[in-house]
């Protein structure tokens, strides 16, 4: 089909930009750390969100090809920060399901780390319950390996899934991201204030991290603070960025 061949075209010509969204400390609104989020400079359609190509590109040959590069240019961009005033920055990364089919997740992963010089704990892959799923039988090892290694590993989108309990279990996780449908409806609805919580308490349980996300409103941020959230992410705080706007914000221009 045409994008998908607009997609290889565009990892030839280098249309594929970094955006970064901040995640603070609910505390004091410090830095903390950021999620590297994928876009499209389109030379005709403008700057596209995932939404607009992701499918396409996950069932495209240069998936894992896109992935590489996010790694890379997400590790070296922490690493730049770190040494301009951010020394704890941590750095999010989406993983996709190509990166784990292909079977050097683990390797790739340590090898960009050694390359770019970012400790592992610097380094944190989101995942998705949808990809664990479907990925299963090739998603445990290679997390297993980084997770030894040191590298944080995130649970996206928590509490949406079929399976948010077992996967627990079963998957060497440090924090737990709380999908931003519950923040959103946390102060209108009992319900979801009650999941939030349960999101908190099982996150403390098992000893993770627990990050909540899509926090819009000072109301959002008081009631997660008050429940022990210590982290968060959302518009509130920042919307996804280019990297240039992002050291300005936070004054890592060196
Ligand atoms: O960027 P935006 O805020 O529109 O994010 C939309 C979705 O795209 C999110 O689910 C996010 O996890 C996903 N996404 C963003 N960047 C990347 C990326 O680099 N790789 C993968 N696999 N998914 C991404
Ligand atoms: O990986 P994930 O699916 O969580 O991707 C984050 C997505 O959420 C991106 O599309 C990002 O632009 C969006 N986002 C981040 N913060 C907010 C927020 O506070 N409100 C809303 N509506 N969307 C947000
Ligand atoms: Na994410
Ligand atoms: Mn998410």
């Amino acid at each position: 089909r045409r994008l998908r061949g607009a997609l290889h075209d565009a990892v030839r010509r280098g249309e594929f930009v970094l955006f970064y969204q901040p995640q603070v400390s609910l505390a004091d609104g410090s830095l903390v750390g950021a999620e590297a989020l994928l876009r499209w400079r389109h030379p005709r359609d403008g700057l596209l969100a995932p939404a607009a190509f992701l499918a396409t590109l996950e069932s495209s040959s240069c998936a894992a090809e896109v992935g590489d590069w996010v790694l890379d240019q997400a590790c070296r961009q922490a690493v730049r920060w770190r040494a301009r005033g951010a020394p704890g920055f941590r750095i999010g990364v989406n993983l996709s399901a190509a990166q784990f089919q292909r079977g050097d997740l683990a390797e790739t992963v340590a090898r960009t780390l050694v390359r770019t010089g970012l400790p592992p704990a610097g380094l944190e892959l989101e995942i998705t319950e949808t990809i664990v799923l479907r990925h299963d039988d090739v998603a445990l090892a290679p997390l297993a390996r980084l997770r030894a290694l040191g590298v944080g590993i995130a649970f996206d989108d928590y509490g949406t899934g079929y399976a948010s309990l077992s996967l627990l279990k079963r998957y060497p996780l440090t924090r737990l991201k709380i999908d931003r449908s519950f923040v959103t409806g946390m102060t209108s609805s009992r319900r979801d204030e009650t999941i939030v919580r349960a999101i908190l308490q099982l996150g403390h349980g098992f000893k993770l991290d627990v990050i909540a996300e899509g926090i819009e409103t000072e109301r959002e941020h008081a009631r997660l603070r008050a429940k022990g959230c210590r982290e968060g992410q959302g518009f509130l705080f920042g919307r996804p960025m280019p990297a240039e706007a992002f050291a300005a914000r936070y004054g890592l221009d060196g």
